[in-house]
């Protein structure tokens, strides 16, 4: 119920503690966090789980990580390489996720989403926690993406930030003209005691798979349309 929240705060509020949908118009969308400061929403993102409340609304600022308070960071993973950073504690992100909402401004219905993303951790601390990616096409029912899973261990070590998961893969999702499509990832405590590890998020691409030469189902509408463009 993301946008009547977001209008609502809008009105009630004069501020949004979401923002606004990434716009995909064709091109490939990849974000890279660059210029993320970590003391406000990145476009097209949402929280959720921090005992705050929802939205972005335990912003950390920059960091390069061995953090100890709850939230969200703009974790610099190395060379000024800035990612979409969570540090959970107990009533921060467990469970808790990060949502893109990004909203099909292209020409065309999308007929399969193909994604990818960086995951990382820094396993500071010996409890383990994950961090799973669900997609979703109406912002409220999520598909658990096979593979898109990581783990960062029990037992500290002093390895630094560690890529725990290069993830790409292909969703067979159905997004029409003005619809949106969720990546959603959450994050839960898996097991060890004690504080808890460090997460980022980087590299988040998302493009549609090609249209086929004549498009199964389509209105007159959309093919007069398309064939227009061409
Ligand atoms: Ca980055
Ligand atoms: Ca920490
Ligand atoms: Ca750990």
């Amino acid at each position: 119920m993301k946008a009547p929240f977001a209008t609502l705060s809008t009105l009630c509020l004069g501020t949004s503690l979401a923002t606004a949908a990434l716009s995909f118009t064709g091109s490939p969308v990849n974000q890279t966090f660059t210029g993320f400061d970590g003391n406000s929403a990145p476009l097209g993102w949402d929280a959720f789980g921090f005992s705050s409340g929802s939205g972005f609304s335990e912003n950390r600022g920059l960091s390069t990580g061995g953090v100890s308070t709850g939230g969200t960071y703009a974790f610099d993973l190395g060379g000024s390489n800035i990612a979409l950073g969570v540090q959970p504690i107990a009533s921060d992100f467990t469970p808790g996720y990060y949502e893109l909402e990004i909203t099909n401004n292209s020409a065309s219905t999308l007929n399969g989403i193909i994604l990818s993303f960086d995951g990382y951790f820094l396993n500071d601390q010996d409890r383990s926690n994950s961090l799973s990616l669900s997609t979703s096409t109406d912002g409220s029912s999520f598909t658990p993406v096979s593979g898109a899973t990581f783990t960062s261990p029990s037992d500290q070590d002093s390895s630094g930030w560690t890529l725990g998961l290069s993830h790409s893969s292909t969703v067979a999702a159905i997004v029409p003209v003005g619809g949106s499509f969720f990546l959603r990832f959450t994050g839960d405590d898996v097991g060890g005691a004690g504080s808890r590890d460090e997460f980022a998020i980087d590299n988040v691409t998302f493009s549609a798979i090609p249209e086929p030469s004549t498009p199964l189902l389509c209105g007159l509408t959309l093919c007069a349309f398309t064939r227009r463009r061409r």
